[in-house]
C-alpha cells in the first residue's frame, strides 16, 4: 500500500467504522488483494480480430450504439487497457475470447487456433504483471448461424466446436502456465431456438455427450480451471436455451468443475446473490459475471445498485472472497467505451469495499438474539456511514484519481487517443 492518505473526512470515517468495530485499514488491504478479471470485449463490442466479417451471427447477444473510437487491433486494444487499468485501484487480471487472437495475415479458422495466436497477449500479460482468463468463442462464425453449436444435431457441426473448445482449453492451460495462476476458462454456447421446439431433450443430450468429450482432456488445475455460464433466454433463443441453468447446474456439480452465474441470465426477479450460499455448499469455488441487465440481458454497463451490492455482500458474509472469481460482463457501444469499462470495474470495487465495511460479528449477534428491529436499524444505518470518504481515501493511496476525477482522465484519453481513430 503506497502513501498514508492526510484525508480529514478520511480519518473521520475510519474513526466512525471504528466505533463499529470495522477495521477499515483492513478492509482496504483485503480489498487492495483482489483482482477482477477485466472482459477485453468491451474494448470493441464484442467484435475480436479475426476480420471475417461475420458480425455477432448466432450470438444470442447484442451490442447497441456507434460510438467512436474503438479498438481495431490488439495494440488499440491493449493501449486502452492500459489507460482503464491506470484508472483502477488494485492490480485486475484481463479476461479474452479466443476471437481475439493476433493473426498476423495468416488466419485460423476455430478449429486451428493455438497458443502461438496469443503470444502477444501472454507477453502483454507478464510485462504489466497481470493475468489472463479465457473464453471459447462459439458465436460470430458460421457455423453458429443455425443457431446451434455442441448441442447441434449435425455431427460434423459439433465436432468442430469441440474441437473449438478444446484447443481454447489449451491455450487456456498454456497461458496458466506462463502465469504461474490458473487460467479460468469459461464456456458459454448460444444454442437454443426463437419458437418452442417440440424436442428438447436431443439438444440437451447431444451437450452433454460434447461436453463429457471436451473435458475428457485432463489439464492440471494448476494451470486451468473450468467454468460453464446458463443462460435464460437470447435473442433467438427465447423460447429454448440447451444450456439452461439447472443443465450447468447438475452438469458442473457432478464433473467438479465451476459454474459461472451471470447476473443477467435469471429471471429479473431472481436473484444472484441468493445463489452463491447455496451453491457454494456443493462446489468449491465459482465465477461471476458481473453484468447489470435492463429488463432482459441487456449488458449494461454496472453500477453501484441494490444487486451489485447484495452480490458482495453475500460473498463477504461467507467469507468466500478466495472460492468466488469475479469477472465483468457488459458492453455498450453508445458512450465512450474506455469510461464505461472504468466505471463498471470501479462499481464492482466499490461495492465490494462497501460489503468489508459492514460490521458482520455486530449484525449476526443481533440476529442471533432475535433482535430484528436492531439487526434492520443497524442495516439501514449503514447505508449513510461515510464509506464514500473510505473510497475516496483508498482512490488516494493507489494513487488513482477519485471519482470525480474520472471523466476529465476519459476526455483528455478521448482527444489524444480514441477520437483520432478513424
Ligand atoms: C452471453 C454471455 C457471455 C458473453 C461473453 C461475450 O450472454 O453472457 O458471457 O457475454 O462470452
Ligand atoms: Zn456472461
Amino acid at each position: 500500500m503506497a502513501k498514508n492518505t492526510g484525508n480529514e473526512a478520511f480519518r473521520i470515517a475510519r474513526d466512525r467504522y471504528g466505533v463499529l468495530g470495522v477495521d477499515v485499514d483492513e478492509v482496504l488491504r483485503i480489498l487492495e488483494g483482489v483482482r477482477l478479471s477485466l472482459h477485453c470485449w468491451q474494448g470493441d463490442d464484442v467484435a475480436g480480430f479475426e476480420h471475417t466479417g461475420a458480425g455477432m451471427s448466432g450470438g444470442g447477444i447484442q451490442v447497441t450504439g456507434n460510438y467512436p473510437g474503438k479498438a481495431r487491433n490488439a495494440d488499440e486494444l491493449r493501449e486502452d487497457l492500459e489507460k482503464v487499468y491506470g484508472l483502477l485501484p488494485g492490480r485486475h487480471r484481463l479476461n479474452l475470447h479466443a476471437m481475439y487472437g493476433e493473426f498476423s495475415g495468416k488466419p485460423a479458422d476455430r478449429d486451428e487456433i493455438e497458443a502461438e495466436h496469443f503470444q502477444g497477449w501472454i507477453g502483454w500479460a507478464d510485462s504489466h504483471s497481470t493475468a489472463l482468463d479465457f473464453n471459447a468463442t462459439c458465436f460470430s462464425h458460421p457455423r453458429a448461424d443455425s443457431g446451434f453449436t455442441l448441442g447441434s444435431k449435425e455431427s460434423s457441426t459439433r465436432a468442430f466446436w469441440i474441437e473449438h473448445v478444446r484447443r481454447c482449453r489449451e491455450i487456456g492451460a498454456a497461458m496458466g502456465c506462463a502465469q504461474g495462476s490458473p487460467c479460468i476458462h469459461n464456456l458459454w454456447i448460444p444454442d437454443g431456438s426463437k419458437d418452442s421446439p417440440a424436442d428438447r431433450w436431443t439438444h440437451r443430450r447431444l451437450l452433454r455427450e460434447s461436453l463429457d468429450t471436451i473435458y475428457a482432456d485432463v489439464h492440471d488445475a494448476a494451470h486451468l480451471k473450468d467454468s460453464l455460464e446458463s443462460k435464460l433466454f437470447g435473442i433467438g433463443s427465447e423460447s429454448y436455451v440447451v444450456g439452461s441453468h439447472e443443465f450447468y447446474m447438475g452438469y458442473a456439480l457432478t464433473r467438479g468443475l465451476m459454474l459461472c452465474l451471470d447476473l443477467g441470465h435469471f429471471h429479473p426477479t431472481e436473484s444472484v446473490s441468493d445463489k452463491v450460499s447455496a451453491v457454494l455448499q456443493f462446489s468449491d469455488e465459482i465465477l461471476l459475471h458481473v453484468s447489470r441487465g435492463v429488463r432482459w440481458d441487456s449488458d449494461h454497463v454496472v453500477v453501484l445498485n441494490d444487486d451489485l451490492m447484495s452480490l458482495m455482500q453475500e460473498i463477504v458474509r461467507g467469507e468466500a472472497l478466495e472460492r468466488v472469481h469475479i469477472a465483468l460482463d457488459f458492453f455498450d457501444a453508445t458512450f465512450n467505451r474506455v469510461g464505461a469499462w472504468v466505471l463498471g470495474s470501479r462499481a464492482t470495487l466499490k461495492a465490494l469495499m462497501i460489503a468489508l465495511l459492514e460490521p458482520r460479528r455486530r449484525l449476526r449477534e443481533l440476529e442471533e438474539d432475535g433482535n430484528i428491529l436492531g439487526r434492520l436499524a443497524l442495516m439501514e444505518e449503514l447505508k449513510s456511514l461515510p464509506w464514500g470518504a473510505v473510497w475516496d481515501g483508498y482512490c488516494e493511496r493507489m494513487d488513482v484519481p477519485p471519482d470525480s476525477g474520472i471523466v476529465r482522465e476519459i476526455e483528455r484519453y478521448e482527444k489524444e487517443v480514441t477520437g483520432k481513430r478513424t
